[in-house]
């Protein structure tokens, strides 16, 4: 077998509208709307500058089942520029984009090829530079958005074909939390199904689930949410004339979502906390290297700042002041898309007094009783629901409180519970007395 080299996506999902974004400044949320082309032209310069000699994308190509057109014209743009350099596309469809979806048909340039959705079908992909057949790609889109069969398991490579062997699947593997169970199937399907390379969309965290065979997530090409934090791309996949692949990681993303966390232990005074953050902006500016960032911070630990961030009012100053300046910097530079802009998006607090909570929890007082009691529904769901319940039954009157509050998770319960305690300690403590009720 001759050695090749392709380059493997997933979830695209052009144009994604990016809503619930309003607290975002006009000129970056255009930007951040116009990210998943941009990354879409940064996949195209990558295939041809590493000279690949096909790309496969594994489904969610388009972000809605009705696509604008505008996504389908930059999507074959991108597709016909491909065209022009002779490198071939191998494509399927997943559940944001299925085979029924109402949308206008363009035609694509003929190096595409989109795998129909009633069962697998291959082709041939050959070596560019002399034409050398070297994998079978083979793979299934989804004729509709629910696929709830495992489809994996038609696959059936033929064992007497030397060619490599990749297949296009959109799917759920084992289960993961956070996605549709959609073509649901096991990693030993997968493994058991004499593929070389099982190139998988649809969990948007990259991931490589197994070496032998390959069995890779690339993630999607641009984070799409604040939860979707991390560099964001696809894979280089070099395999040598053995049948040994080589992959890796090329980040392909224009905007990055991000979570920091900043330790308040040592911090002292307003001035260090401040000075803090900034020293943690510009880190994260180096780290992203001319790319746009949206950061989270979380303020943790214990400290003597602890009251002045829980009253919320020096966050949000000093937030809105960091926003500032970036705006001030898109304003003034023209290129500022590619001059690292890091936008502050929210301070969180989860600090705690400085106090000794070890001591103070085994102390025969009724705050140690309330602190032992934490401990206690903390680690107990049933206990920890009761608690939350009793707590927030004034707010059940109110109907979108209601709803609000039947959605948390145990996370954000256990969350709940903890800042509670540390509010407990607060007002119950010296410090607490002093400034909690100013007598
Ligand atoms: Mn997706």
């Amino acid at each position: 077998m001759s050695a090749f080299r392709f380059i493997h996506a997933a979830d695209l999902h052009l144009d994604t509208p990016f809503t619930g974004m309003s607290a975002l400044p006009d000129r970056l949320r255009r930007h951040l709307q116009e990210s998943t082309f941009a990354a879409l032209g940064e996949l195209v310069e990558l295939a041809v500058s590493e000279a690949a000699d096909f790309l496969v994308i594994s489904g969610d190509v388009y972000d809605a089942s009705d696509s604008s057109l505008r996504a389908q014209l930059r999507l074959k743009e991108a597709l016909d520029k491909l065209d022009d350099h002779g490198i071939p596309v191998y494509m399927i469809h997943g559940n944001h984009d299925p085979l029924s979806a109402s949308r206008v048909r363009l035609t694509y340039p003929r190096n595409v090829t989109v795998f129909g959705g009633t069962r697998p079908e291959s082709a041939i992909a050959g070596r560019r530079s002399d034409g050398a057949p070297v994998a079978a790609v083979s793979g299934i889109s989804y004729p509709t958005a629910a696929v709830t069969d495992n489809t994996a398991l038609l696959f059936s490579r033929d064992p007497q074909s030397p060619l490599y062997h990749i297949a296009l699947l959109h799917a759920n593997v084992d289960g993961q939390e956070g996605h549709d169970a959609y073509s649901p199937c096991s990693l030993n399907d997968l493994r058991n199904s004499g593929y070389d390379y099982w190139a998988l969309g649809h969990i948007h965290k990259r991931q490589i689930l197994s070496e032998s065979p390959w069995v890779v997530y690339p993630g999607n090409l641009q984070g799409r949410s604040p939860k979707e934090t991390g560099a964001k791309g696809c894979y280089l996949v070099d395999v040598s004339e053995q049948g040994e692949a080589r992959l890796s990681f090329r980040e392909l993303d224009h905007v990055r979502w991000s979570e920091a966390e900043i330790p308040i232990e040592d911090l002292h005074s307003e001035e260090a906390w401040k000075e803090r953050v900034e020293e943690k902006m510009e880190e994260i500016r180096d780290r992203l290297a001319g790319k746009t960032g949206i950061v989270r911070f979380t303020f943790t630990g214990r400290g003597p700042l602890h009251s002045m961030l829980q009253s919320g009012r020096e966050c949000a100053d000093l937030l809105l002041e960091l926003q500032r300046r970036e705006s001030l910097a898109m304003e003034i530079d023209p290129s500022w898309s590619s001059h690292g802009i890091v936008w502050p998006a929210g301070f969180k607090v989860k600090t705690g007094m400085d106090l000794d909570r070890g001591r103070l929890v085994r102390e025969d007082s009724f705050l140690g009783e309330l602190l032992r009691y934490a401990d206690k529904a903390g680690a107990a769901p049933e206990l920890r629901d009761e608690v939350i319940e009793a707590a927030l039954a004034p707010l059940m009157e109110h109907r979108q409180l209601r709803r609000l509050m039947k959605s948390l998770g145990s996370a954000e319960k256990l969350d709940l519970l903890e800042r509670a305690g540390e509010l407990a300690s607060s007002l119950l403590t010296e410090e607490g007395r002093r400034e909690g009720f100013g007598s």
